[in-house]
């Protein structure tokens, strides 16, 4: 039986669709975004899946939003949530009823840069490498257990945005990547830490950067 998952996103949608392009184990149950607008979900609708929209701008309480958000991914049944670009964030009885299956993509080397805007902040602190991490999300935002890491280089002429385009090249590689290794039930739980099961290689990437 394949693995059911559902992805929140909230924007473009390219982490998304380098999982859709991936072809893994999987089955994409439904494609969940908190704004009606977001490019995401028109990609998913254009590949026959399931989409929902849920507009947090109609909810003033985000335990609320938060609480409906949670009963429309139950409704399909998976084995796993994967957060794609989603920018709100959850609230800890959301991430109760679904932690251990709820994985995101942040754009930093955490635990360095939780939160937002972390290109421009790497770039400010002047670190010569930086990257992307997937995780276990829990209550404490950006700080679940790490599942697997792809560091860049930082040019001394890279801007906020040069610097993510290539952040993101080793995002669409990596995402794939653990989302495969969830689905395989090779994601192991070591006292808060992910170990992968019959590991030959690395659960690290290093690019050149080009
Ligand atoms: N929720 C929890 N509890 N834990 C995490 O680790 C989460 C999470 C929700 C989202 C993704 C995330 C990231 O990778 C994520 C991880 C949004 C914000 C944020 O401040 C921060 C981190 C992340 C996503 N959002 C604003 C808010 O008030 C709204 C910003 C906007 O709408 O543009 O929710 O970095
Ligand atoms: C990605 O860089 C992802 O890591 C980041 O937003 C971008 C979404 O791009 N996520 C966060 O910053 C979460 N706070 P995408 O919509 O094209 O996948």
């Amino acid at each position: 039986m394949s693995c059911r998952v559902v992805v929140l996103l909230s924007g473009r949608g390219s982490n998304f669709q380098a999982i859709v392009e991936a072809t893994l184990p999987i089955e994409i149950v439904a494609v969940i975004s908190n704004r009606p607008q977001a490019a995401g979900l028109a990609f998913a609708r254009e590949h026959g899946l399931t989409t929902v929209a849920l507009d947090h701008t109609l909810h003033a309480e985000r335990e609320g939003f938060d609480a409906q958000l949670a009963d429309e991914i139950e409704r399909h049944q998976p084995d796993l949530v994967v957060l794609a670009g989603y920018m709100r964030i959850l609230s800890p009885a959301f991430i109760y009823r679904f932690e251990g299956r709820l994985l995101n993509i942040h754009p930093s080397l955490l635990p360095m840069f939780p939160g937002l805007k972390t290109h421009e902040r790497a770039l400010a602190e002047g670190v010569k490498i930086h990257g992307c991490t997937v995780h276990f999300v829990t209550a404490q935002l950006d700080h679940g257990p790490i599942v697997i890491q792809a560091a860049v280089p930082v040019r001394a002429d890279d801007t906020a945005n040069t610097l993510a385009t290539r952040v993101l090249a080793q995002e669409h590689q990596i995402y794939p990547q653990a989302i495969r290794w969830f689905a395989e039930g090779r994601l192991l739980n070591n006292d808060g830490c992910v170990n992968l099961k019959d590991d030959l290689t690395s659960q690290s990437v290093l690019s050149t950067g080009a």
